[in-house]
């Protein structure tokens, strides 16, 4: 490949023909983070300490120190999160070119409107690559489901009922097409985690981290803006920290979309 595709590149962001949206949710005290049932334990809420906010202790500067899990906000499931792939790459070997490519937006807006516990189907996936095409090599599938529009209401977000959270996610056999196909490189989601709210109790258990964590791939959650996305043509960068032994990390998570 010549310069030519990286400078039609920068010169679309420069003449508005590529626009850069942030799939990133806002990262706060209030962002919403998963409950787990008894007797497991459970991440806390970002919090923050101030070291000095132009003070005695630095007269001309601010600063705090952060506490969060690993799992909190917009952020990344690595290999080594689940069992499955323990074996497998911390957030920080993750090779780079892995983190960006291809979006692939699947969107289940309506089904989940009608159905918040909607199941993402294997009929679901192959009537996408139908429609828009073969999912190319390094795409990361998108599950649009417009419950990014919750992010800011925890309760409304994790969306707990009798039987447990509520929330959509791909079924048993959907996470196997996803861990199995060629091309996928990481899975996507609007919501808190991943799998489905009911996925506990699926057989596997959690099936999308133990089948695609255990094949090597990524997770991604609580995106935002995914509306903005058309369903194939956009390209996605993934910024995790480079956290030597993380399980998973906040991340910064930008698509490039033509207009
Ligand atoms: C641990 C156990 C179950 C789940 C999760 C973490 C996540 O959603 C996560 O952030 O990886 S479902
Ligand atoms: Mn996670």
């Amino acid at each position: 490949m010549t310069s030519t595709s990286v400078t039609d590149l920068v010169a679309g962001l420069a003449d508005g023909s590529v626009e850069v949206i942030d799939l990133t949710q806002p990262l706060s005290e209030t962002t919403p983070v998963l409950v787990l049932p008894d007797p497991f334990a459970n991440t806390p809420h970002l919090s923050r300490k101030t070291l000095s906010k132009f003070d005695d202790n630095g007269p001309a500067w601010a600063w705090d120190v952060l506490e969060l899990g690993e799992h909190t906000g917009t952020h990344l499931d690595a290999p080594i999160h689940w069992i499955t792939g323990k074996d497998g790459e911390d957030v920080a070997s993750i090779p780079p070119g892995r983190l960006v490519g291809p979006a692939v937006v699947i969107d289940k807006t309506a089904e989940v409107a009608a159905d918040p516990g909607y199941l993402l189907t294997p009929d679901d996936l192959a009537a996408y690559e139908a429609e828009h095409g073969a999912i190319a090599p390094g795409s990361w599938i998108l599950f649009r489901t417009g419950w990014g529009s919750r992010a800011s209401a925890e309760a409304a977000f994790l969306n707990a009922g009798p039987e447990g959270p509520v929330t959509p996610g791909p079924d048993v056999a959907a996470a196997r097409w996803l861990a199995e196909h060629p091309n996928v490189v990481g899975f996507g989601v609007e919501t808190v985690g991943i799998d489905a709210g009911a996925a506990g109790g699926f057989d596997p258990g959690f099936p999308v981290h133990n089948f695609l964590l255990g094949a090597g791939r990524y997770g991604l959650t609580q995106l935002a803006n995914l509306e903005a996305l058309p369903a194939a043509g956009a390209l996605i960068v993934v910024a995790p920290l480079k956290l030597v032994d993380g399980t998973g990390s906040p991340s910064r998570v930008l698509a490039f979309v033509p207009r």
